[in-house]
């Protein structure tokens, strides 16, 4: 059972995702058609835990598309339940300090490289083939981004480069912004700045750099300052976006 996503990030090859918030198996699958690289499920900013989770990631496997899970926090149980549904690539919220880092890298692992618990769950059982397969190569396949968005996160930036088993650095405008006192102006100057400074460190180490960008144009530049992984939208925006449209376009033909 390879992890395809991981092989392309190693590979810096250009992927391009969306947000998925709605916590929906329906929308999840015409998703998963429509031509991203990968869909993040997102159960930090929208009603997913693991019993929501696991449905998307059946809906959205038979097609070619990576999923990419989301956890609330750190803990370590959460984290294990998703692995254990099946996830093999987490992005984890607010991670600031090599101690978190190295504590995420635990967490996905089995012994003797980590604490992940064993189970005889589903992803051993059916989505990863045989048993003792997932096993075997669950360690090395298991993609674990970690996501910097604060200041405290950028001043830490250099040493969770150097954590092992960190596959990837995606950077939050968002939240980014709010910590450097501009909430709601991730497109601020600083923040725009302080993003393209954190890319280029983070490619310069070998390691994938990715953020959230729904700029085309920032997003070539993000692109040419050495990020190989975007995420562009949501599927909230996407759908409040186009009903909106679609309703005033009828109110004042
Ligand atoms: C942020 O921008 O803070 C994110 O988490 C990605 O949208």
């Amino acid at each position: 059972p390879r992890n395809e996503f991981k092989r392309m990030l190693r590979e810096k090859r250009l992927q391009v995702g969306l947000f998925v918030a709605l916590a929906n198996t329906y929308s999840m699958e015409i998703l998963a058609t429509a031509g991203f690289d990968w869909l993040l499920i997102d159960g930090e900013h929208a009603p997913n835990n693991p019993a929501t989770v696991l449905p998307q990631l059946q809906a959205a496997a038979p097609y070619p598309v990576q999923l990419v899970v989301r956890p609330v926090n750190h803990d370590t149980a959460l984290i294990k339940q998703y692995l254990d549904i099946g996830a093999q690539t987490l992005l984890v919220p607010m991670v600031e300090s090599v101690s978190e880092a190295a504590a995420l890298v635990r967490a996905v692992r089995y012994p003797p490289q980590g604490m992940r618990g064993v189970g005889t769950s589903l992803a051993r059982a059916a989505r990863w083939n045989a048993v003792r397969d997932y096993a075997k190569h669950a360690n090395d396949e298991i993609c674990l981004i970690v996501q910097i968005e604060s200041r405290q996160g950028l001043a830490n930036l250099d040493a969770i480069l150097m954590v092992e088993g960190v596959d990837g650095i995606f950077i939050g405008p968002a939240d980014l912004a709010a910590s450097m006192g501009y909430l709601g102006q991730s497109g601020h100057p600083e923040v725009k700045a302080a993003i393209e400074d954190a890319v280029k460190r983070i490619a310069a180490t070998g390691k994938a750099a990715g953020v959230f960008v729904s700029e085309p144009k920032l997003a070539r530049h993000y692109l040419d300052c050495g990020a190989s992984f975007i995420a562009v939208g949501g599927d909230v925006t996407l759908l409040r976006t186009a009903a909106l449209k679609l309703a005033a376009s009828f109110r004042d033909p």
